[in-house]
């Protein structure tokens, strides 16, 4: 059995950590297409949080509380860039971290696509699933939004885009935000490896990411959603939200940019059902959603909690019963 995840964020490398174990008493393969929109070039290096995230997730060297970053990191490059005066100073660079991103960055000035040097990087870490960036091209996430007075330009224009990762880590989404932009989207290309995967995919997971600011970035692709939507394998999301909450992060905020319910139907009805032009044959709730009705789509209430890696592989399983039994067979 081949399936394909889409995920971005932390609870997207989570529960990749869930397919992964699923995986290995399915004998089935994995395949992670994973978001870049969070990708930003700080102090001249390529930083792809989402990639990181998966890589030392599964690869057993990320920080299990931030889950960003590595474990037992230091943060003495960041420290000197401050005394620098070096901004930004709100980016938090660890030392460890810092190597990957060298590593990386010389790669891509040397030629080398993102796949490839995402290649080479888990070689080190073995994730033990395929790790694909959504594109080798430029996407990059940006947040429109009202800047305070005092950071106004000299043309005092009030509305300015933002990368995400400022509007995420400065200042915590809490400037008024109009809209998310995907920088570079409409002429990005499907990285090497993610068509073929999808034609030869027999289940499509989204994971519980941000809807918003992780799969969007993904599905803006153009050719990456429709060889979604026209490829083989039954699509089946997990709700990032469960009882009108996201699990971790921010989702409330970006669905609110949206005007798109913080609920696990809203997240459905943002995706949208195949038949209606949207790509979604199935929907995992949390069983505190077990009455979202997502017209087209088959919903089925399971424990979303991702409590440790037994409850993350139920969850998987549950979704692959989903799709056999439920949407598209697979
Ligand atoms: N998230 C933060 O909240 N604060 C940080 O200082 C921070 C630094 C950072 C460095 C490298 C990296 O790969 C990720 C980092 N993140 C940080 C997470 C990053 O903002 C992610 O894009 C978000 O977690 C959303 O996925």
């Amino acid at each position: 059995m081949r399936i394909v995840v889409l995920s971005g964020g932390i609870g997207g490398a989570r529960f990749l950590a869930g397919v992964r174990a699923y995986a290995r008493t399915a004998g089935a393969d994995v395949t992670a297409v994973v978001n870049v929109g969070d990708d930003v070039i700080l102090h001249g290096l390529r930083i792809c949080p989402d990639l990181d995230s998966v890589m030392y997730t599964l690869g057993g060297g990320a920080d299990p509380e931030r889950g960003w970053g590595r474990a037992g990191e230091t943060w003495t490059v960041s420290g000197e860039l401050a005394a620098y005066g070096a901004e930004p100073t709100w980016f938090g660079l660890g030392d460890r971290d810092v190597a990957t991103h060298l590593v990386r960055t010389t790669m891509l000035s040397a030629g080398y696509p993102l796949s490839a040097v995402t290649e080479a990087l888990a070689t080190r870490w073995q994730p033990g699933v395929r790790l694909l960036p959504a594109t080798d091209d430029r996407l990059e996430t940006h947040a429109v939004v009202t800047v305070p007075e005092a950071e106004r330009a000299d043309d005092g224009a009030a509305q300015r885009a933002i990368h995400f990762q400022e509007w995420w880590i400065r200042h915590r989404g809490a400037l008024p935000t109009h809209r998310f932009v995907f920088v570079g989207a409409d002429a990005a290309k499907p990285a090497p490896g993610v068509l073929d995967a999808l034609a030869g995919a027999d289940l499509v997971l989204l994971a519980p990411s941000n809807p918003v600011v992780s799969i969007a970035p993904i599905l803006a692709v153009a050719e990456l959603r429709d060889a979604l939507v026209s490829g083989p394998a039954p699509v089946v999301g997990v709700s990032p939200i469960i009882d009108g909450a996201p699990v971790r992060g921010m989702a409330d905020r970006c669905l609110a940019v949206l005007e798109v319910p913080c609920t696990a139907a809203g997240v459905a009805g943002l995706y949208g059902a195949r038949a209606d032009g949207g790509i979604l044959d199935g929907w995992l709730v949390d069983e505190t959603d077990a009455q979202s009705a997502v017209p087209g789509v088959t919903v089925r209430p399971a424990p979303l909690w991702m409590t440790d890696e037994a409850a993350t592989v139920a969850m998987v399983r549950a979704a692959v019963e989903l799709a056999t039994d439920g949407g598209r067979s697979a």
